[in-house]
């Protein structure tokens, strides 16, 4: 059963007994991060604060701070499961994602969780004079105020009419003002870009905070432009998403959110927006940004505040990073035959370090595989790729380590890339969004590649002695173990 809003994920998760109700008074300035930490890195309960000092409304954090709850959130045994399932509603073989999304063939299944309007809405039960009865966090010391961490920001492309809904952070300005850290390669920005060149003065937003799982889950998706993250939140779900007309925007909305904010972007303001303590575990330094002009506020009757913390990995975000790792694998296993997994390392906050097992059938397949990640939507601002051989559990940083500083050669085997696209937090690029990247093929090496000799045997024990002492091995290894 699908989860209608993120109240009834947040039940689950106290039935389940995933979530800690703090009954003590926390600041949301600071203090709730230092909670939140401690408790994500030691792979703690979802946390209900519910007296937020200053404020009377709970706020919600840590809610996705476990594979366990990550899979709750999003109704699976395995993360994969979602991907198979897009592919399995695929009726050709198309030759990209996006020609499988959008073409002919596709997927009746997908255009059927089209969103679902509805004139119930409890998101507009309650009208806000501004933001500031609600308890958003400074997250740490050095950051510029206070940000919304969790905001679903909905757009609609000025030349195509898609809509778009994706995550990015609002650093409070004011009341009824804040930053739109939309970063270049998103849609949210494209959407910007587009309305400036039609010469349009602004653009309409709408902002849901506090909705159900699998619509967060999507607005942080890499799903390409033109594919609705509200209908992928409908597919995840297996059941459509409620959205009502918002009432000063020409917008629609997740119609079961906590709270919704109404506004503009104008073509030609933008404002410094950071210094942010961000998942890279910097700050990412003030730069400029949008401003959002809010128009309207509304939320439930007693309203939850739902955010996150970000910071030195690993952190919340983590579990929604490895969940799009797992969803979008065989996706990019049909666009790329050669990849057999994928590790993204949290440590490598997703964007700076991709690890690709392959089965090499021809030379030079591993750089094939770097070029193609480095083709792939998102995955093209991946600052170093590893590829190794499919005999290497992508997952064990120690069996990589193995693989790679032996199976490399540094004179050969490194591929090095100018300049190129980077992701905008990407702290060492000496330009901002744009660096080299790093490829290196840590595959055992061919004579066709000119390795001029056999690639050596692993040292393995053979299957029949293994048998042979299993059969008495349960008898020495209280001894030795
Ligand atoms: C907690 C969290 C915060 C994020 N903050 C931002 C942000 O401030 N700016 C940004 O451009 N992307 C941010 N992202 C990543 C985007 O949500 C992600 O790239 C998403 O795919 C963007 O949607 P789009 O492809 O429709 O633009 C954040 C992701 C998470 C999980
Ligand atoms: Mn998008």
């Amino acid at each position: 059963m699908a989860y209608e809003d993120l109240r009834e994920f947040i039940s689950m998760l106290d039935a389940e007994g995933e979530l800690a109700r703090i009954k003590h008074e926390v600041s949301p300035v600071l203090e709730m991060t230092e909670i939140a930490d401690r408790t994500v890195k030691a792979g703690g309960k979802a946390l209900l604060f519910e007296k937020p000092k200053g404020y009377d409304i709970p706020v919600l954090l840590n809610a996705f701070g476990t594979e366990r709850r990550m899979k709750l959130a999003l109704e699976v045994e395995r993360f994969e499961e979602i991907g198979e399932r897009l592919l399995s509603a695929l009726e050709f073989k198309p030759s990209s994602f996006v020609d499988a999304l959008k073409g002919v063939g596709m997927l009746k299944e997908f255009m059927s969780f089209i969103p679902k309007k509805t004139s119930k809405a409890p998101c507009k039960e309650v009208e806000a004079e501004s933001l500031d009865k609600f308890p958003i966090l400074k997250c740490w010391p050095k950051d510029a105020g206070r940000f919304i961490t969790l905001p679903v920001v909905i757009t609609k492309d000025p030349e195509t009419g898609e809509i778009n809904a994706g995550m990015y952070r609002m650093q409070v300005f004011d009341g009824k003002t804040t930053g739109m850290h939309w970063q270049i390669h998103k849609h949210g920005a494209e959407h910007f870009r587009k309305m400036a060149e039609k010469g349009e003065g602004k653009i309409e937003v709408a902002v849901a905070i506090g909705v159900d799982p699998a619509t967060l889950y999507a607005a942080t998706a890499p799903l390409p432009a033109g594919i609705s993250e509200l209908m992928f939140a409908g597919f995840i779900r297996r059941e459509r998403l409620k959205v009502t007309e918002c009432e000063t925007v020409d917008l629609f909305v997740p119609a079961n959110a906590e709270i919704i904010l109404e506004g503009y972007v104008k073509a030609d303001e933008f404002r410094m927006e950071g210094p942010f303590g961000d998942h890279t575990g910097y700050y990412t330094p003030p730069e400029p940004y949008p401003v959002f002009h809010i128009t309207h506020i509304t939320h439930r009757e007693n309203p939850i505040y739902h955010a996150t913390v970000v910071g030195k990995p690993p952190m919340e975000d983590a579990w929604l990073g490895k969940a799009t790792e797992r969803i979008f694998l065989p996706i990019i296993r049909m666009m790329h035959p050669e990849i057999v997994d994928m590790n993204l390392p949290v440590e490598g906050a997703f964007h700076n370090l991709a690890i690709v097992s392959i089965r090499k059938r021809y030379p030079g397949q591993a750089k094939k595989a770097m070029y193609a990640i480095w083709g792939t939507g998102m995955l093209s601002l991946t600052k170093v790729v590893v590829v190794v051989d499919d005999d290497v559990n992508v997952h064990d940083i120690r069996e990589v380590i193995w693989a790679v500083t032996s199976r490399f050669d540094p004179a050969r085997d490194v591929v090095l890339l100018p300049p190129s696209p980077t992701d905008s937090l990407d702290h060492a690029a000496y330009i901002p969004n744009l660096a080299g990247k790093l490829g290196i093929d840590a595959t055992k090496k061919w004579k066709e590649e000119g390795y001029n000799r056999e690639w050596p045997d692993a040292v393995e024990m053979d299957a029949e002695v293994k048998r042979r002492v299993d059969e008495f091995w349960n008898k020495i290894k209280n001894m030795v173990l």
